[in-house]
Formats: structure tokens, sequence, C-alpha cells
């Protein structure tokens, strides 16, 4: 071997060295070790984007509404683009959402139930065909706020209580035998009746081994006014399933003090649960948030002071970046969706 070759020996070895340290070549974003820090994208990808997440949901654009408005004729060009880019960057994907009462196709409700059930099946595998390398699928959403208008070809309430949720899993494990499974609804976080009821599905999909993991939305009409106590008695409860906890779709509002604080008072509640394996953000820049005081970036790219303390929290300042000290790339997930008008009515 000759000195050269010892030299680049070294130098290659010196490189592995610090190649942990320097993993966030591979995972960008603010949050460093074993959880992702996500957000939406919608119909582009904002430049900003990999400066402060690592995990990718598409706002609308994985919505069964929003793929197949017209029947038959699949649009997955939107998809596409957040598919890519995640996949491009080592970013987990959170496909979002395959069963769902808002946003459906217009023609769906029309049908017969033999053709609605074929149709949704139809749907389920062309999705599970794309996309089937995306680490998270939020396969039922709100299922205790928004039933889907077919659920009754599906296998409706059944014996369970909660068939159509079961058949809507199983279909999902097919077509998506590599993803992490989830169930994904609001009005949880601020809630305890409503997660013992979220619950009870949980482990009805738990007991089939259908389910991996659960979603809490998190939005600001549930996080803007909850107490830290209550936030902890919900996830402990939704811990006690044994399922890792995802949040799917956080925002908090008001004007900068009023949003720092609430960052500064609840974020780690979140963060720091040992359940919560990763946090999805539902916006960031001004006039691309669906509400319009929940954004963490001007629309000229100056950081909030929310963003600001997120930062020094998540980078070990004052915050200590609590829980970030598991394996980087350890167990991630992803999701994007892209916000349209019409996704008010339901929330997304
Ligand atoms: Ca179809």
């Amino acid at each position: 071997m000759g000195k050269m070759a010892i030299l680049c020996t070294v130098l290659v070895l010196l490189g592995s060295l610090f190649l942990p340290m320097g993993a966030d070549n591979a995972y960008a974003g603010l949050a460093t070790g074993g959880k992702f820090l996500g957000n939406i994208v919608a119909n582009s990808v904002p430049s900003s984007f990999s400066t402060y997440w690592n995990q990718v949901t598409p706002e609308n654009s994985t919505k069964w509404g929003s793929v197949e408005s017209s029947r038959d004729n699949m649009n997955w060009s939107a998809a596409d683009t957040a598919y890519n880019f995640a996949k491009s960057n080592g970013y987990p994907f959170k496909f979002h959402t395959l069963v769902w009462g808002s946003q459906e196709p217009s023609w769906i409700s029309g049908l017969s139930a033999a053709d609605q059930k074929a149709e949704v099946t139809e749907w389920i595998q062309a999705a599970g065909q794309k996309y089937r390398n995306a680490e998270f699928v939020d396969v039922v959403n709100e299922p205790l706020h928004a039933k889907p208008s077919y659920r009754n070809a599906i296998g409706g309430d059944g014996s369970t209580g909660w068939d159509w949720v079961i058949w809507s899993f199983e279909q999902a494990r097919q077509a998506f035998p590599n993803s992490k499974l989830l169930i994904n609804d609001y009005g949880i976080i601020s809630d305890p009746n409503a997660a013992a009821q979220y619950v009870q599905i949980i482990n009805l999909l738990k007991s089939r081994g259908l389910i991996d993991g659960i979603g809490i939305q998190c939005h600001y009409f549930n996080m803007n006014n909850v107490s830290v106590s209550t936030m902890n008695s919900v996830l402990n409860t939704l811990a006690e399933t044994g399922l890792p906890i995802y949040v799917s779709e956080l925002d908090m509002g008001g004007d900068d003090s009023t949003q720092l604080s609430r960052y500064q008072q609840k974020f780690p509640v979140l963060w720091e649960h040992p359940a919560v394996k990763g946090i999805t953000l539902w916006g960031y820049i001004q006039g691309q948030t669906w509400q319009s005081d929940t954004y963490l970036l001007t629309s000229s790219g100056a950081e909030r002071p929310a963003l600001q303390w997120l930062k020094q929290y998540l980078g070990g300042g004052s915050g200590g970046g609590g829980g970030g000290s598991t394996k980087l790339l350890a167990d991630f997930e992803s999701g994007t969706e892209s916000w349209s008008g019409s996704n008010i009515a339901g929330g997304p």
C-alpha cells in the first residue's frame, strides 16, 4: 500500500468517524435524533423546506377527491412532486389518506354499494402500487368525526361497531405491505373522553395486527387553549396501547408573543413524551397556512419568535433538544398534503 493509498484510507476512516455528526447531510431540518419534525407539501416544495423539516405529508394531493375527481381518471402529479422530494432527500413520506368522509370524490355517494366497494378497493390498490414505499399511511382519517358516505358498502358498523374501519386497514395492509399503518383524528389531545373512545377503535385494530401507530392532529382549535395536564393525560392514555404516537397536523396561532408562549409551553410536552415518535406541522409560511395566524415564517422569509425559539430548543439550547438522544435514522415515517379552499370544510 503506497503512501497515497494509506492517506486515502486514513481520510476515509476519519470521514466515517465523523459521519454520525454530519448525518444532517442525509436528514436536514431542525430535528436531530430519532424523532422527525416534518411539514406539508402542497403543489410545489418551498425552497426553505429542508432548512426546517425532515418529513413530508402531502397537504391535499393524496386525498381521494384530489386524485380521482373524475372517476377512473387518476391525477398523481402533485403527489409525485411531494413523494419524489421526500425520497430524494431521505425524508419519511406519509400518504394522507385512504378512507375519509371529507374530500371524497363527488361521484362516489351516488353509486351502488357494490360499485362503491369496488371503487374504494381500486383506489387503495392504486395508491399502494404507486407509493408502496411510503413509510406511513393514514389509512382512516377522522373516524370519530367524518365517516365516509360509503361506509355501509365496506362493512358498516357491524358487530364491532367499526367494521368499516377494520376492512379499510385490511385492504391497506395488503396494498402497503412495507408501510406503517396509522389512524388519524382531531379532538383527541384536548379531550380525554374522545381519547378513550379512540383507543377502543385502536384496540380493535391492534388485536388484529392491523395498526402500527396513532395519529393525533393537534390543530390550533385543540391546541391553543388545552392545558399541559390534559395533554399529558391524553398522551399517557394513548401510550398505554403500546403503539407509537405521531402528532400529524400541528399548528398553533396567536400574535407573535402568544404563539411563542404556546410553543414554549406545549411543544415540549409533545416532543419529549416517550411514545411520540414524530411531529408533523400543518404549514409554516405566511399566506400558505389554512389558518391565517398559524404561520411561522413570514412571506418575506423572516422567522416568527416561535420558530426562533423552536430552532434554539431543538438545537440543544435552553430546551435541551429534549428526547433527541436516540439513534438517527432509527424509526422515520412521513406524509404530506397541500391545502386548497375545498379543504376548509372538514379540516385537513
Ligand atoms: Ca376508480
